[in-house]
């Protein structure tokens, strides 16, 4: 690592040792070293001709359920096999020796941070494990909640027994809100912190990215940890330029 890399890494633990409250939002490539391709590798084999954003919204669902529903199952299987990595790990290693003092959101829908041991992850963008009705059913808003889901042909989507709405992945897809109580206890953490970690976002992403910008109106040091350049550099008083599973570990092993 160069010099001036080093003694960027090590003002930026100076400022997190001497913060009360840190905030963290990460990304997709907090889990490229889990082996979870990011949201905007290119998609591969079957959907190297689609971009993400043309699946994930409610129209393309309603246009062709069981074509974005199997974009879910194939990244559900992939997602499944993976582990939490170092750098998950250190951020939940430092919650649990300092708690209360870091608040994480995450966009990512792995629900690897969980599996770290992260307590009270904000999930701005939900958990693509869970599934939930694609309308608002009077008996249950998500499939677990009690109603009977009758298993479809292969390929096609769930439906449930009682109200015959549609199944669909339990995750916010563009175009819909964030869960409000989530955003809100983000947007607190983000207004209130002395420095926020921004890790392995291309800042592409609105609320989400609009944190990193809350953090540093209200006078935070924001550092961004990504190997490449990112949309959120120019409001980053740090940007260290790296793999987060290696940096994290050394910016949070104190
Ligand atoms: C909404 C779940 C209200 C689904 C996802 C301004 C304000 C408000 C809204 C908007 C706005 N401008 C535009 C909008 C609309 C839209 C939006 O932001 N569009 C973008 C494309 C311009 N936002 C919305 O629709 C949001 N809803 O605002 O509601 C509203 C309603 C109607 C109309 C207007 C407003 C909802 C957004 C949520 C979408 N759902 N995911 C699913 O996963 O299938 S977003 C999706 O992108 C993922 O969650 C992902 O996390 C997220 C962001 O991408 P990244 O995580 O950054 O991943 P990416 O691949 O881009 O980058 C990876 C990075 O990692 C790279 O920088 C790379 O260099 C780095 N990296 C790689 N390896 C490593 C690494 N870093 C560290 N270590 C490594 N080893």
């Amino acid at each position: 690592m160069s010099t001036d890399c080093l003694q960027a890494l090590h003002r930026v633990r100076q400022w997190l040792q001497d913060a009360h409250h840190i905030a963290m939002l990460t990304g997709a490539g907090v889990s490229a070293e889990s082996g979870v391709p990011t949201f905007r590798d290119a998609q591969t084999g079957l959907w190297a001709h689609f971009r993400p954003e043309d699946l994930a919204t409610v129209e393309a669902f309603r246009r062709n359920p069981p074509h974005v529903w199997a974009w879910y199952a194939e990244r559900r299987t992939q997602m499944r096999d993976v582990l939490p990595n170092a750098g998950h790990r250190a951020v939940a290693d430092f919650q649990r020796r300092h708690p209360g003092r870091l608040t994480l959101a995450t966009q990512n829908v792995d629900g690897l941070h969980q599996r770290a041991g992260s307590p009270g992850v904000l999930a701005l963008h939900g958990n693509i494990f869970e599934d939930q009705w694609l309308e608002p059913c009077a008996l249950a808003r998500r499939a677990q909640d009690g109603c009977t889901v009758e298993q479809a042909e292969a390929g096609q989507p769930p439906r449930c027994g009682q109200c015959g709405n549609l199944v669909r992945p339990a995750v916010v897809w563009f175009g819909e809100m964030l869960p409000a109580a989530a955003l809100a206890e983000a947007e607190q953490a983000a207004g209130r912190c002395d420095v926020m970690l921004v890790v392995g976002t291309s800042g592409a992403v609105y609320p989400a990215a609009g944190l990193a910008h809350l953090a540093r109106a209200r006078g935070a040091r924001v550092v961004i940890v990504n190997p490449h350049p990112s949309e959120l550099d120019d409001v980053a008083d740090e940007v260290l330029a790296g793999p987060s599973a290696k940096l994290l570990p050394q910016l949070l092993e104190f």
